[in-house]
């Protein structure tokens, strides 16, 4: 009798109980959020013609492309140095779904939608859409896309040098076979962030008017692109470099020659990552690579920042797409799965867990939407110099908002699915590991709030009036409500911080100090939201449930403390005590 009730678990068995998986709907389909930005922020008409390709494509990131993505995370890159016959080859292997992945960016238009502008100022805000569905299924292929559209951009503000118009063709073609990607190399060994007194990189100039680079670039990611723009310092007739950000210079080259041979290149070794492991991340040698001087000597700093703009602008699109989908997975498990005796969407506080992680992913999608809508205005030539300096400003406030709350969303999402959120199989784990790297490249959360500051700086304050008028004025549209005039009252005190105290801001404060700016500009884009569309009263909880939080740790992180000196130095003893 007592093996007859155990019959689950002779043999072969493994117990009668199976757990139903979370799935994926039409990621479109299923984004109530998105759509509703959408049909609040583009013309009807544009709507109308999107909508059909978002439902298309809203299905296919679901199913076949999905598919692809999980491929790639299974089959990652590999590096052949060496033929059998001792040649050095370099020879990059990567995966069937790896290139299935470029031609679907290319067939899809991921790039060639924002430069053939058939939507005019919101053609953007179309191509972000698409890959707001596209990057959590791309295997990663959002990272080389990133830099694609950034020298694509760089190309399109430098008027398209005569030596690049070939190139501006190949990033922006919908045709796979004559689509191509471009890097971005700046980081060395002795700089990342400090590029300027990290670089070591020199550039010979040739008869013919092109350079030869020589160096080593310490992190290459889309290692598989056809071209690449990158920093050096040109040596001058005396063999001397100029030190410093003013010594560094941005160059355009092809990675291979027409025999499609490396351009002068030894692709040292792959990396070995914690996540991103779809993407062939690489230390290269320049070993006297052809290269083109872009842009003036001695700016390239400021001419690599237009490439720098929009891959910043994707890394929040890809941090906020990525919270989004942790989100919908989470959700979807909780209707499956049963715990002491209910669906755990049943239970109040795994409920509060969602709806918590809900409104994070709200935040940040706003955050990264707007920036859509902000550069389309742009590139259009339509923006007011107001929209010009918000860009500029929270371009380094979305990416570092963004990715932070796309690490603490994936933890938490992991955590939704219990033991097996930790499971290798089921694809969760390396959503967490990928996301890791959101804060890091693109610029550290230390050095981009460090970029906010000088942003300020920089205009002497214009950046900040800017954005204070340009909130005041659109709370002004958007009712009397208490959370509106919590937002009212949280900006007159900020924008009080800002004209009497900014000046005692020290480098220390300005995480707080970019973490005010992204929570009273979310408010800002929850009340218009919201009012915009008074038909959905769960946009208004989701505004109160924002403006009651501390929105301006920069006051109240700094009412605590005491002088910067002495914070300073309290900060230095409690870290290196008997270090
Ligand atoms: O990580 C990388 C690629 C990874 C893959 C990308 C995937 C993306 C999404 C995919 C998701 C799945 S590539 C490496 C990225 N590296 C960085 O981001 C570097 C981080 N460090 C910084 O941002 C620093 O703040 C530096 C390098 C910009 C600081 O350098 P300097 O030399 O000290 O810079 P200065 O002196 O502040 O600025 C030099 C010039 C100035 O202009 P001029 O010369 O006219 O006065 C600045 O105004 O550059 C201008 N400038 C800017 N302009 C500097 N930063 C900016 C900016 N953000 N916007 C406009
Ligand atoms: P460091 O600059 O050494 O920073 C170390 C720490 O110091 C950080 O926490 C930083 O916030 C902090 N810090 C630095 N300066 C300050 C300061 N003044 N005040 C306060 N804190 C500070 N780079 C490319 O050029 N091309 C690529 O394709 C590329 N791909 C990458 C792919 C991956 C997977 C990774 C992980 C990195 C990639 N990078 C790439 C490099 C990336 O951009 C850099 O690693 C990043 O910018 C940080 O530079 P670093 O590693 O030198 O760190």
């Amino acid at each position: 009798p007592v093996l007859n009730r155990c019959y689950h678990f002779q043999k072969l068995k493994t117990g009668g109980f199976s757990q139903v998986p979370p799935t994926l709907q039409n990621q479109y389909d299923s984004d109530w959020f998105l759509q509703l930005w959408l049909q609040t922020n583009l013309p009807k008409e544009v709507v109308d013609s999107i909508d059909p390709d978002l439902q298309r494509f809203g299905k296919e990131v679901a199913t076949s492309i999905y598919d692809l993505h999980l491929q790639c995370e299974a089959e990652p890159p590999r590096l052949e140095q060496y033929d059998s016959w001792g040649k050095r080859v370099d020879k990059l292997h990567t995966s069937s779904a790896w290139k299935a992945q470029k031609s679907i960016s290319a067939k899809e238009g991921l790039i060639a939608i924002a430069y053939e502008r058939q939507f005019h100022e919101f053609s953007r805000i179309y191509q972000m859409a698409k890959l707001y569905l596209y990057s959590p299924s791309s295997g990663l292929y959002g990272c080389p896309l990133a830099m694609t559209d950034g020298a694509a951009r760089t190309i399109e503000v430098l008027n398209f040098p005569e030596f690049m118009q070939e190139a501006f063709n190949h990033l922006t073609s919908r045709d796979p076979e004559i689509f191509w990607t471009s890097g971005q190399w700046m980081t060395e060994k002795g700089g990342g962030s400090d590029v300027a007194n990290g670089t070591e990189t020199v550039a010979y100039p040739q008869n013919d008017g092109t350079y030869s680079l020589y160096g080593y670039k310490w992190f290459s990611s889309a290692t598989d692109s056809d071209m690449s723009l990158a920093l050096a310092r040109v040596v001058g007739d005396d063999g001397a470099t100029a030190q410093g950000t003013k010594g560094l210079s941005m160059f355009y080259l092809e990675t291979r020659n027409s025999d499609k041979e490396l351009n002068e290149i030894q692709i040292v070794k792959l990396k070995n990552k914690l996540g991103t492991r779809q993407l062939p991340t690489a230390e290269l040698l320049l070993a006297g690579t052809k290269a083109h001087l872009v842009g003036e000597l001695g700016k390239g700093v400021a001419t690599i920042s237009h490439m720098l703009t929009i891959s910043r602008m994707y890394n929040s699109l890809f941090s906020s797409s990525a919270t989004r989908r942790m989100v919908e997975i989470a959700k979807s498990y909780s209707t499956k799965r049963v715990a002491f005796g209910s669906p755990i969407c049943k239970y109040p506080l795994h409920m509060r867990t969602l709806a918590n992680m809900e409104l994070k992913t709200q935040s940040s999608s706003l955050l990264s939407f707007e920036l859509s809508r902000m550069i389309g205005l742009i590139e259009a030539g339509s923006a007011t110099d107001t929209t010009k300096l918000l860009m500029r400003l929270l371009t380094p406030v979305a990416k570092i908002y963004t990715a932070k709350v796309a690490m603490s969303v994936m933890s938490e999402g992991l955590e939704c699915m219990g033991g097996q959120g930790y499971i290798e199989d089921t694809g969760l784990p390396s959503m967490l590991r990928d996301a890791q790297v959101l804060p890091i490249w693109e610029g550290t959360t230390n050095v981009l709030s460090l970029d906010v500051l000088r942003a300020i700086q920089k205009t002497d304050g214009e950046v900040i009036n800017a954005f204070v008028s340009y909130c005041h004025n659109t709370l002004g549209d958007c009712g009397d409500s208490v959370p509106v005039r919590k937002l009212v009252s949280d900006l007159d005190k900020f924008a009080s911080y800002m004209r009497s105290e900014f000046q005692y801001t020290s480098d220390r404060s300005a995480r707080e100090l970019a973490f005010t700016i992204a929570n009273i500009y979310i408010g800002v884009l929850f009340a218009k939201l919201s009012s915009s569309n008074p038909g959905e009263p769960i946009l208004f909880t989701s505004l109160q449930r924002w403006c009651n939080r501390d929105l301006l740790p920069i006051i109240t992180v700094l009412k605590n403390e005491p002088d910067i000196k002495t914070a300073t130095q309290e900060d230095w003893e409690m870290t290196m005590k008997s270090y």
